[in-house]
C-alpha cells in the first residue's frame, strides 16, 4: 500500500519547493516529480508540511480535584482535526508516588491515542526513590523532566528540590522543564484578593502577575546554570520572562520558550467579561495578558529568542468550571487549543506577514523535534521520517465554534473567531486521517515515541564545578585570626 501526495509545494522549516510525496509504510520513501502510488490525494494548491507536534497537553490528568476532560482519543483526534500529529503529555506522579507506577498509569491512558505521542515526566516531589527511578525514566526513552513552581501545597517543588532534579537531569542527559510562577507569591495573593471579598474569576490574572512569572523564570535559569543542564520553560506568557530568556541565551546557555497560541491571540480583557461563565472558561495558568506583552511573544518567534508554540491543552467542562462559583482558586486552571493552534497561528502569524510560512513549520513542529531530540523522526519531511503530513490549504476558512470541534467541551475559547488556512488532509505515519475535513476515525492507531537521552550540551557553561569544589586555601596556624 502506498499514497503519493501530489501537486503540492513542500514547505519545511527551510525551503519551500514543488514535489510530490511518496509515503510507503508509514514513512515517506521518496519525494519528487512525477510519482504515483496505489493511492493519490490532490495537493493541488496546498503546502505539504510536517505535521504539527504540541509539547503541551494535559489529556484526563487529575488536577484541582477533578480530571480534565479530553482524553487521549478526543485529544488526540481534536489535534488531527487542526494539522497536528504528536502531542507530548505530562506524566504525574501523586507526590510520594514511585515515577513508574505513575508511568504504568499514563501508558493505559494512552492506549486510545490516534495519533504518537510522548510524555514528559513530572517531578512533583523529591527524594532518594525518585532520584532512583529518573534514571529508569530516561531508560523509558522520556528526556525530560517538567517542575512546577507553583500551585504550592500540591504539584510545587522548591529551590532545593529543584536544584537536585535539574542537577540528577544533567548526569542523566535528560532536559529540565519548568512551569515558571512563584507559587508562594501566587498563594499570597490569592488569600489577600479573597479576603478584599475579590472571589471572581477577573481576580485570577491579579493573583498571577507577569512579575510572579518573570522572578520564577530568572530563578530556574539560574538554578539551571548552576546544574548544568538547558532548560525548556513552558507557557512563556510575558516580557519579563521573555527577557530572561533572551538574556540567557545571549550568554550561551540553551533556554528555550514556549508562548502559547492562546496568549498570543487572547488577551486579559476576557476576565472583565460581565458572564461570569465567560471569564472562568478562560482561567488558566499563567493568565492571559494585555498587548504589550502579547506583542513580546510575537517577537520573540520572530527573532528567535522563543522557539516554539503550543496550547497547554487542559480542557475542562462548564460544570467542572463551576467548582469555583464563590472562589476563583477553585476554578480547574486550563483552557483548549489543539484544534485551533495552527489555524490560529495561520491566520494570526502568517497571514498578516508576522511569520513566514518556513517560521510557521519551525515553531508549530521541526523545532520542538529538534529540542526534544525526536528529529528526524518527527518534524521533518525527509526520505526516512515517519509520513507525520499535513496537506494545508491556505485558502481554507471556518469560523471556530464548539459546535463542530472535536474535544468533548462545550464550548470554545475561540469561539467566532474566523480562521484561514486549514488541513485538507491531515496523515499519522501514512493513514489518513483527515480529508476535506471529515474525521476518519483511527483509536489506538497512535504510538508512543522514545526519545534518546541529550549529548552532553551546556556544560562548559555551568559554575556548578567551581561551586562545589573549590580550591582548598592552605593556612598555617599562625595566620588563621583567633577563634577560627
Ligand atoms: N496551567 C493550566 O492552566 N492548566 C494546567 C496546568 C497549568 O499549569
Ligand atoms: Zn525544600
Ligand atoms: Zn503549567
Ligand atoms: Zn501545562
Amino acid at each position: 500500500m502506498s499514497t503519493v501526495i501530489k501537486g503540492g509545494t513542500v514547505v519545511t522549516a527551510d525551503l519551500s519547493y514543488e514535489a510530490d510525496v511518496l509515503v510507503e509504510g508509514g514513512i515517506i520513501t521518496e519525494i519528487g516529480k512525477n510519482l504515483s502510488g496505489n493511492e493519490t490525494l490532490d495537493a493541488t494548491g496546498c503546502y505539504i508540511m510536517p505535521g504539527g507536534i504540541d509539547p503541551h497537553v494535559h489529556l484526563e490528568m487529575p488536577f484541582m480535584g477533578t480530571h480534565s476532560a479530553d482524553n487521549f482519543e478526543s485529544g488526540t483526534r481534536a489535534g488531527l482535526a487542526g494539522g497536528t500529529t504528536m502531542v507530548v503529555d505530562f506524566c504525574l506522579p501523586e507526590p510520594g508516588q514511585s515515577l513508574m507506577e505513575a508511568l504504568a498509569i499514563w501508558q493505559q491512558k494512552s492506549g486510545s491515542a490516534c495519533s504518537d505521542y510522548s510524555y514528559h515526566m513530572a517531578v512533583t516531589w523529591w527524594g532518594e526513590k525518585v532520584f532512583d527511578e529518573m534514571e529508569e525514566v530516561v531508560g523509558r526513552g522520556i528526556n525530560t523532566f517538567k517542575h512546577f513552581m507553583a500551585y504550592k501545597g500540591a504539584l510545587m517543588v522548591d529551590d532545593d528540590e529543584m536544584f537536585a532534579s535539574f542537577s540528577r537531569c544533567s548526569e542523566l542527559g535528560a532536559m529540565p522543564l519548568v512551569h515558571a510562577e512563584n507559587g508562594d507569591v501566587v498563594a499570597t495573593l490569592q488569600q489577600k484578593l479573597l479576603a478584599a471579598g475579590n472571589n471572581g474569576p477577573e481576580a485570577h490574572a491579579f493573583s498571577r502577575p507577569p512579575e510572579v512569572e518573570g522572578e520564577a523564570a530568572n530563578r530556574a535559569i539560574m538554578i539551571a546554570d548552576m546544574a548544568g543542564v538547558p532548560l525548556y520553560i513552558v507557557h512563556t506568557s510575558c516580557e519579563q520572562a521573555h527577557e530572561a530568556i533572551r538574556r540567557a541565551r545571549q550568554k550561551g546557555m540553551r533556554v528555550y520558550g514556549e508562548p502559547l497560541i492562546q496568549h498570543l491571540t487572547l488577551d486579559d480583557s476576557e476576565y472583565a467579561h460581565p458572564d461570569w461563565d465567560h471569564a472562568a472558561r478562560r482561567v488558566m495558568s499563567p493568565p492571559f495578558r494585555d498587548k504589550k506583552n502579547q506583542d513580546s511573544l510575537w517577537a520573540g518567534l520572530q527573532s528567535g529568542s522563543l522557539q516554539v508554540v503550543a496550547t497547554d491543552h487542559c480542557a475542562f467542562t462548564a460544570e467542572q468550571k463551576r467548582f469555583g462559583i464563590g472562589d476563583f482558586t477553585k476554578i480547574p486552571n486550563g483552557t483548549g487549543g489543539l484544534e485551533d493552534r495552527m489555524p490560529m497561528l495561520w491566520t494570526h502569524g502568517v497571514r498578516t506577514g508576522r511569520l513566514t510560512m518556513n517560521e510557521f513549520v519551525a515553531v508549530t513542529s521541526t523545532n520542538i523535534a529538534k529540542i526534544l531530540n525526536m528529529y528526524p523522526k518527527k518534524g521533518a519531511v525527509m526520505v526516512g521520517a515517519d509520513a507525520d503530513l499535513v496537506v494545508w490549504d491556505p485558502n481554507r476558512s471556518k469560523t471556530i465554534t464548539a459546535k463542530s470541534q472535536q474535544s468533548v467541551i462545550e464550548y470554545n475559547v475561540f469561539e467566532g473567531k474566523e480562521v484561514t488556512g486549514l488541513p485538507r488532509f491531515t496523515l499519522t505515519r501514512g493513514k489518513v486521517a483527515v480529508e476535506e475535513s471529515t474525521m476518519k476515525d483511527n483509536p489506538g492507531h497512535g504510538k508512543f515515541v522514545g526519545r534518546d537521552p541529550y549529548p552532553a550540551v551546556n556544560k562548559a557553561l555551568s559554575k556548578w564545578k567551581e561551586i562545589t569544589a573549590p580550591r582548598k586555601v592552605e593556612r598555617k596556624p599562625e595566620n588563621m585570626p583567633a577563634g577560627v
